[in-house]
């Protein structure tokens, strides 16, 4: 396996298992070297705790990055997740469009919502900045809710394949070819991921857990890049990104003290496995 440099941008939430403390120990199981960009620091995420403080990196970005550019730095892989600032999704873009090397893959997850709604920081604004970070992508990683403002179509609980179609042509639209959908559910019992790639659609549909964990957006896309950037192609790794979030949840159902996030970390080696 060859071993490669990816760069990763999001949040450090201190608590709360999402975006970096997520990112970084699945990349590095999955065997890559790990660079992290912190977009703000949180200490905690913002789905459920109460007084959270939140400090913006917004201004730090564009000094590391001119720092790098000085050390000739650059990453086989771009994956983007939480951002803390629309004027930060401008510096990113910048960073997608000129830190990677000549086969570089850049990867967008455009965490910004979930059920419906966008999450508490977000507004109209940044949805479109993230709109405007689609044509910088190889690769978005959006759920329903995500690709639903993305594309200005209204959000349903209950839908058909003509609908999810009509999402992912839409975001392609925006300027990205490869588009992995999550928690695409057609039957109550059942939820997966539509993978679009050059306008054809393939499923991985699973069993439906329940009740989701917190974060498991995070652990899906970091997963996902792990696999893609160990040489499985597009289905496949989101076919590993998904059994590996399901186990996930798995090991922390049950868990009501655990309400916040999921325990990624007992299911790393099932993660290790699925790549050999
Ligand atoms: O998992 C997405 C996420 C990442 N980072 C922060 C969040 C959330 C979701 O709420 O609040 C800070």
């Amino acid at each position: 396996m060859a071993y490669k440099k990816i760069l990763t941008i999001q949040d450090i939430s201190c608590v709360g298992q999402c975006s970096l403390t997520v990112a970084l120990p699945i990349l590095s199981a999955c065997g890559h070297e790990t660079c992290i960009l912190p977009s703000a620091v949180l200490s905690t995420h913002t789905g459920g705790f109460n007084g959270f403080t939140f400090r913006d990196l917004t201004e730090d970005m564009p000094e590391i990055q001119a720092h790098w550019k000085k050390e000739n730095i650059k990453f086989k892989a771009i994956y983007t997740g939480y951002l803390g600032s629309v004027k930060q999704v401008g510096y990113v873009k910048d960073i997608l469009n000129t830190m990677g090397t000549d086969d570089c893959v850049r990867i967008v997850d455009p965490a910004m919502a979930d059920n419906g709604k966008l999450y508490s920081i977000f507004n109209g604004e940044y949805v479109e900045a993230m709109r405007g970070l689609c044509d910088s992508a190889d690769i978005l990683i959006p759920n329903i809710t995500e690709a639903c403002f993305l594309t200005d179509v209204e959000y349903r609980e209950v839908y058909d394949e003509k609908y999810v179609k009509a999402l992912l042509d839409k975001l392609s639209m925006l300027g990205v070819k490869t588009i992995v959908l999550t928690g695409v559910s057609y039957a109550a019992d059942k939820t997966g991921v539509a993978v679009y790639e050059n306008g054809a659609i393939r499923y991985y549909e699973h069993d439906k857990i329940a009740k989701g964990c917190h974060g498991t957006g995070d652990i899906y896309a970091s997963a996902f890049t792990g696999a893609l950037l160990n040489g499985k192609d597009i289905f496949v790794a989101a076919k590993i990104a998904a059994d590996y979030t399901m186990k996930c949840i798995l090991n922390t159902q049950g868990d009501k003290e655990h309400w916040y996030g999921a325990k990624f970390e007992t299911a790393l080696r099932d993660l290790m496995d699925m790549l050999a």
